[in-house]
């Protein structure tokens, strides 16, 4: 079993681990989509976008609904799991972060993340493991065909983006339902917690291929950490919602990862059941 924590709690020999698992995934194992074309890493990054625009565009979508969470949570298993074959070591767990960008919270250190992009080159991230002076960390996978191959990050430039404070956190897990509505937990941790970093973050993470930045992890371990938090807040409330009667989207349909036609990304399936459990998927959080 898998105890995802606080990149705070991972001491410098775990943090120094999972960045080099990161890389291995991204330099050193061939792609299954695309094999000889891109690497493994780049494979998450083809599926999300895959999730939201593009020619291989698929159905149904696992933003702006009930999806959101379930196939998340595979997304972010699969991508733990690779880590795992990647480096020959089952101890790598993702960490989370809260969104806090104060003190030892902060994750964009030169030690782990590596910090704000710089504006004088299109905000292109110059320290840390995933500098594009590297050579460790190249993007290969855009929303358009071609792109900056360096990562890229402007913190605070989209006007409308904030990180979430400890108190919307705790506004956002007393919402219920889980679904539907636009008070509904899913509605509002989705589009007023989890949208607003994406954008506050930006550059690579504003993108439909927000996997390309090693932080979308990160900030969706915490988000999928809410749902179980929620979950336990609420013990009464069913954790999913629509139970029955919609077709790809209730807890019996499977979750899909691309298109008709197009390469599987891997050899299992869930159903949206299958989800509620992250112990049946191998995980845990502290
Ligand atoms: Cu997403």
């Amino acid at each position: 079993m898998n105890i995802r924590r606080h990149h705070r709690e991972l001491n410098t020999l775990e943090k120094t681990a999972f960045i080099q698992a990161v890389l291995a995934l991204k330099n050193d194992v061939d792609s299954v989509l695309h094999p000889g074309a891109q690497k493994r890493y780049d494979d998450f990054v083809e599926i999300h976008k895959n999730a939201m625009t593009g020619a291989a565009m698929f159905a149904p979508m696992p933003h702006g609904n009930s999806l959101f969470y379930p196939w998340h949570r595979i997304l972010l298993r699969q991508f733990e799991l690779a880590l795992q074959v990647a480096v020959n070591d089952s101890s790598i767990a993702l960490p989370y972060w809260d969104w806090d960008y104060s003190g030892t919270n902060n994750p964009f250190t030169s030690d782990f993340l590596g910090g704000d992009g710089d504006r004088s080159q299109g905000g292109r991230v110059t320290n840390g493991p995933f500098a594009f002076d590297t050579g460790r960390f190249s993007i290969r996978i855009w929303d358009e065909d071609n792109g900056d191959a360096g990562l890229r990050r402007e913190f605070g430039e989209d006007a409308t983006s904030w990180l979430p404070t400890a108190s919307d956190i705790s506004a956002g897990l007393a919402k219920t339902p889980y679904w539907p509505g636009p008070s509904s937990f899913e509605r509002v941790s989705e589009g007023v917690l989890h949208n607003p970093v994406h954008r506050w973050i930006s550059g690579n993470m504003a993108d439909a291929t927000s996997p390309n930045d090693p932080v979308f992890f990160l900030h969706h371990a915490f988000l999928d950490r809410l749902w179980e938090q929620w979950k336990q807040q609420h013990p009464t409330t069913a954790p999913y919602m629509p139970t029955n009667g919609v077709p790809g989207r209730d807890l019996d349909s499977t979750l899909v990862f691309n298109a008709p036609g197009e390469p599987s990304p891997w050899a299992q399936s869930w159903t949206v059941r299958q989800t509620l459990d992250t112990s049946d998927l191998g995980y845990t959080y502290e």
